[in-house]
């Protein structure tokens, strides 16, 4: 009886000290590490654009290498404004452009260099992208972002003293000619091989003291005082990068990081629970698979499907969306590309048309003092200045929201009031359907803003539960959507006996497909287990369709060269060395421990090849990242005796974005293949392979 008495004084005493002396209840303390003005504005951006234009849009190269000559920079069509009208439509809120990238040649004619434009015959020399961007933005209501890369393959002084001045000098060109700046972009790839001035050598740099960025730092916030700063996680800045180029962030993801310390891949993906600063995440990739333009990738163009799996992985995740336009020689965003993003958008607009929230009737497990300042419909309102919690000490609660009839729904979106911190630890939602709660979705971080996709359900009763919280939670706003069904392409496979696997992502859909180049129809050969094709060559479209709607998903076209029935792995013969070629990009298989560089992975083709070329897929899963090759040889040879040299060079970011690397040479007939790794990402690790195969004449 006791025990109750104190325990009712105790929640008398909580209730007083919530509700001050007016009567009023007193507004949550920030918990944490909180948001500053600059990072929340950024944040409402959510979904903004990146331009790749260089001398190497010229020479089909990711990186130019410094020793490109400003001749070859012609963009005779470049039209910023279609850049920004296209950004417009697609519901992007910015532009990050390359003001400079590796290759060191400017976009704008700075006055520390004469590797720019203004000695390119764009233009005749008088031309100046930024400026053209900065107006175009300007016309579109779009904001400005510059990258300006770190390390600079051109520059004579790179490497020294001298060049952080020139860097500082360009930055406060960039910084102060052309209006305001939202955000700037110091890329991580820093130092190694290039031309500098002619010197051509490989420079090393010490990442960790050569940039003095807090200095640099400094002088951005001075000259811009509403930017913000991204770098890759070692110098913490404004924002982080997620630890990978393909599109997405965790699932558990914390706007935190520590101020001081190492930034291993684990953490730039999912933040630090219990971090001291907040660092939130930004998802960079492209419409391609590379950032610069290259006429091969006219047909890799990312899909619908693979655009909305990236905004359902960064946006929805609690992260920000850079998305890369690869500008093309004449200086257009291709038409593909443009169709792509503004199918995206269409299909964004289509998902989250109505929100079936806001008819609803919402109510809490508890509410901070009783009061309607802060009771749950404050997260069905549409204001997001105004927000759902608990009293002080109580970190768990529900909202349920009661839609008065059946409703068919299949997202959830969810929202924290991000300025006081972020709290949420781990939510459920629930459905009720046919008056039984069914559990819908167990996940953990919400942030700003989190998303959740899942098969349509038809309930009465909507409850968010939040099971644990750092604080009070504060929830500014909850919707909830019936997004209409988007058919993905499907995935086509050929194993090494030569057989093609397809697969549809929606096991409701039909696939089709053809093996003659037409595109396919429910006309077409419908797909029902492997399809035998023989030992040759093979070009396959396939589309997945919705029976009920007779809708078709995009087109899945793969090209395959002969089978590898025959092959055999040579290296260190082990039941995993049949994954190099097994035809499936998720297995991979890595050399030994003790296998030290160069490594040598020798194929035996079973018979005499007439080859021109090979292809090398690095191991895809994030966490073996450490045995990707960065520099090769390729050996060719009649009797594994003796060999031929006859590739040799570098895969070009292949960490940052690990796709297939295909390198060509003079054809020449063989019967084994040796692909000797001279360098890996991590030089403790050994080296590791998906795929090989080979392109033959
Ligand atoms: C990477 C660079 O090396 C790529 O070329 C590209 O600019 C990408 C955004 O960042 O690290």
């Amino acid at each position: 009886m006791r025990m109750i008495k104190s325990l009712l004084v105790l929640l008398c005493l909580q209730l007083a000290a919530i509700r001050s002396v007016q009567g009023q209840v007193t507004a949550p303390a920030p918990f944490g590490p909180m948001p500053t003005e600059q990072q929340l504005k950024w944040q409402k951006m959510e979904y903004y654009a990146f331009v790749h234009l260089s001398v190497n849009t010229y020479t089909d190269m990711a990186w130019g290498f410094g020793d490109e000559k400003p001749a070859i920079f012609n963009p005779e069509k470049l039209d910023c404004r279609q850049w920004a009208r296209i950004c417009k439509e697609a519901g992007m809120k910015g532009i990050i452009i390359t003001a400079k990238h590796h290759s060191g040649f400017c976009l704008w004619p700075s006055k520390y260099t004469e590797y720019s434009v203004k000695n390119s015959p764009w233009k005749n020399g008088k031309g100046d992208i930024v400026r053209e961007l900065a107006d175009a933005c300007k016309e579109y209501g779009l904001k400005m972002g510059i990258y300006l890369s770190p390390w600079d393959r051109n520059h004579p002084e790179y490497g020294t003293p001298a060049y952080i001045t020139y860097f500082r000098n360009q930055l406060t060109e960039l910084l102060t000619e052309y209006g305001d700046v939202f955000e700037v972009w110091y890329d991580g790839a820093n130092g190694g091989t290039g031309y500098y001035g002619g010197a051509n050598e490989n420079r090393k740099i010490d990442r960790t003291t050569y940039y003095d960025w807090s200095n640099t730092y400094q002088l951005v916030r001075k000259l811009q005082p509403d930017i913000v700063i991204w770098n890759d996680g070692g110098d913490r800045a404004d924002l982080r990068w997620v630890g990978t180029e393909s599109g997405y962030v965790g699932e558990k993801n914390w706007s935190l990081l520590n101020a001081k310390g190492d930034v291993p891949e684990d953490m730039l993906r999912h933040g630090v629970e219990e971090g001291d600063s907040w660092v939130p995440g930004e998802v960079n990739t492209s419409t391609r698979p590379e950032w610069f333009y290259h006429p091969k990738e006219d047909n890799k163009v990312k899909t619908l499907p693979q655009l909305l799996d990236i905004y359902y992985q960064s946006v929805s995740r609690n992260a920000t969306l850079l998305l890369n336009f690869p500008v093309t020689p004449e200086g257009l965003i291709h038409e593909k590309d443009e169709k792509a993003v503004l199918d995206l958008a269409k299909a964004l607009d289509e998902a989250f048309k109505t929100d079936l929230s806001r008819g609803s009737d919402a109510s809490a497990s508890s509410v901070r003092g009783n009061s309607p300042v802060y009771d749950a419909r404050k997260t069905t309102d549409g204001d997001p200045e105004t927000y759902w919690t608990t009293n002080d000490g109580t970190n768990t609660g529900s909202v349920t929201l009661d839609f008065g009839k059946p409703a068919t729904f299949n997202r959830f979106l969810v929202q924290e009031y991000i300025r006081l911190g972020q709290r949420v630890k781990s939510f459920t939602v629930e459905a009720l359907i046919d008056g039984t709660w069914k559990e819908l979705a167990r996940e953990t971080t919400v942030g700003y803003k989190r998303i959740l996709r899942f098969p349509s359900v038809t309930a009465t009763k909507l409850r968010f539960s939040i099971l644990d919280s750092k604080s009070c939670p504060l929830i500014s706003n909850i919707s909830v959507y019936h997004a209409p069904q988007v058919l993905i392409p499907p995935v086509v496979q050929r194993n090494q006996s030569g057989d093609i696997i397809i697969r549809a992502a929606d096991p409701d859909s039909e696939i089709y497909y053809t093996l003659d180049g037409t595109q396919p129809s429910s006309a077409s050969a419908k797909y029902t287990g492997p399809v035998k094709t023989g030992a040759g060559k093979v070009n396959i479209k396939a589309v997945a369709l919705d029976p009920a709607t007779q809708k078709n998903s995009a087109l899945t076209e793969e090209s395959f060269d002969i089978s590898r029935k025959r092959w055999k792995v040579l290296a260190e013969a082990d039941a995993g060395t049949a994954n190099i070629i097994d035809g499936i990009e998720e297995t991979s298989w890595k050399h030994k421990k003790e296998v030290k560089m160069p490594a040598d992975l020798v194929i035996d083709l079973g018979k005499t090849e007439n080859l021109s070329g090979f292809r090398y897929l690095p191991e895809q899963h994030w966490w073996a990242d450490g045995s990707i090759i960065t520099h090769y040889e390729f050996y060719v040879s009649l009797d594994n005796i003796k060999w031929q040299r006859v590739s040799k060079g570098e895969f070009p970011n292949i960490k940052n974005n690990p796709l297939w690397q295909v390198k060509s040479f003079d054809p020449v007939k063989a019967r084994y293949i040796k692909l000797r790794a001279l360098q890996l990402t991590k030089s403790q690790d050994t080296a590791g392979y998906a795929e090989i195969d080979i392109i033959t004449k």
